[in-house]
């Protein structure tokens, strides 16, 4: 960690994810002297290789914008390198390379052929039109193409990346290219798709919260959950627990959080989806336009005792204060579904209090592993009904599950499924790199 912090400087979410992992796989590496021997760690921690360039673009008044564009092959031991691409005015290099490195080990525990990427732009689309949306995508693809394809690198979407943004990229790596392959994740469901996939993070995480209570012999079944975020994996995460008998109180945005004691399903769900293509990043209208909600500004929904928290926006998003108020709410589930959603003082309380607490490399991987699913499609030319992603997608994440049951049960039978996720990813990863000689 030292050396890395020397090398890095002021990295700080890139250097907590790592630190994170170092720490869980401390024991086991200890275990196994031919990793040490072959600097396993040191190569592990560096990303394979950057791509840092600028985005030139011009918006609707005529006027040149230049944005920073980004792309982070980091590990490619397992398959090739996959991950999302994130627009948003927070994003910086330490973002990309902390995502980037969670994604290696949240798809070696996919069960599925793929190694960790991620990239993105400080972009963002709020507020921006449709044609200023897709002349920044052509441009940032315009960089972008020579260096991704189906056997190489294969993006998708994140904060801010949606199909349509998708299909933009998607649009141009194909004219420069002249070839009609499975190089993106999350296409629209026309041009090679996967159905399930807009749902699939939210779902394979209350697939996993689900699992997460059973072992524990609780029921999701009308238990009182908090969800952050109004975005796809929000919207994904709400319909999956409205689904599975729970009743969801809060959602939030960047302006508070939405409390709704009704619950929010039906066409409030529907609403969510609207909300969100508004393009105006707030929460707020929610409130406005059903009586039964009320708007809490500049909040987030930890301060309500519910029993599930489902942090589902963006990194470092829950904190230690966070913490300690839903554990004296007497939280009983803390699931990540955003990546790296709890900072690291939260994850301490959550597991000195022996609660059950996932995250997000274990609990959202159901999002990368549908587009694995898509892979596989394009791959064989074909598209698989939905039951059939679905199906796959279940098994995918109970397989997770297992792994970190398998890695981070504690010797009182508390699960630790911070230690078992990156345990788990570890060694399928470290392995990997081992069989192929120092490269
Ligand atoms: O964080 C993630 O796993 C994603 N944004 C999805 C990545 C993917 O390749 O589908």
């Amino acid at each position: 960690m030292a050396q890395l912090e020397a090398r890095h400087p002021g990295e700080s979410e890139y250097l907590q994810a790592v630190k994170e992992v170092l720490i869980s796989i401390e024991e086991v590496y200890n275990q196994h002297p031919e990793f040490e021997k072959a600097r396993i760690i040191e190569r592990l921690v560096e990303p394979d290789r950057i791509f840092i360039f600028k985005v030139p673009w011009m918006d609707d008044s005529g006027n040149v914008q230049v944005n920073l564009g980004y792309r982070v092959q980091f590990n490619n031991a397992i398959g090739p390198y996959k991950g999302g691409i994130r627009f948003h005015s927070s994003v910086t290099l330490s973002t990309l390379k902390f995502l980037g490195f969670e994604q290696t080990f949240k798809n070696a525990l996919t069960t599925l052929p793929m190694g960790g990427a991620k990239g993105g732009s400080d972009f963002s689309i709020r507020n921006k039109s449709n044609n200023e949306v897709m002349r920044f995508c052509q441009a940032y693809m315009l960089e972008l193409w020579n260096h991704i394809g189906p056997n190489t690198d294969v993006p998708a979407g994140d904060i801010g990346v949606g199909a349509r943004e998708i299909g933009y990229m998607y649009g141009m790596y194909k004219k420069l290219k002249n070839e009609f392959t499975g190089a993106f994740t999350g296409k629209g469901i026309e041009f090679g798709g996967s159905l399930i996939r807009p749902e699939a993070t939210g779902f394979g995480g209350l697939y996993f919260v689900h699992q997460m209570l059973s072992a524990k012999g609780l029921e999701l079944k009308g238990k009182l959950v908090a969800v952050s975020g109004f975005g796809n994996v929000a919207w994904g995460a709400v319909t999956k627990a409205d689904q599975l008998g729970a009743k969801v109180v809060a959602i939030s945005g960047p302006d508070g959080y939405i409390y709704d004691a009704e619950g929010i399903k039906g066409e409030k769900i529907e609403y969510m989806l609207e909300l969100r293509d508004s393009g105006n990043d707030l929460v707020q209208p929610y409130a406005d336009r059903f009586p039964s909600a009320v708007f809490v500004p500049g909040k987030r929904p930890w301060e309500l005792k519910v029993d599930v928290a489902l942090p589902c926006a963006i990194q470092n998003e829950l904190n230690g204060d966070d913490a300690l108020q839903l554990i004296n709410n007497g939280v009983t589930c803390v699931a990540e579904i955003s990546n790296m959603g709890c900072t690291p003082e939260a994850i301490d309380l959550f597991l000195e209090h022996k609660i059950l607490y996932a995250p997000g490399k274990a609990v959202n991987a159901g999002g990368v592993s549908v587009s694995g699913l898509e892979m596989s499609q394009n791959a064989m030319h074909l598209s698989w009904q939905s039951e059939e992603v679905d199906r796959q997608l279940h098994h995918i994440m109970s397989s997770i599950h297992s792994q970190c049951v398998d890695f981070g049960t504690e010797s009182d039978g508390y699960i630790n499924y911070v230690k078992g996720a990156n345990v788990a990813g570890f060694m399928k990863v470290a392995r990997a790199m081992m069989a192929q000689g120092v490269i």
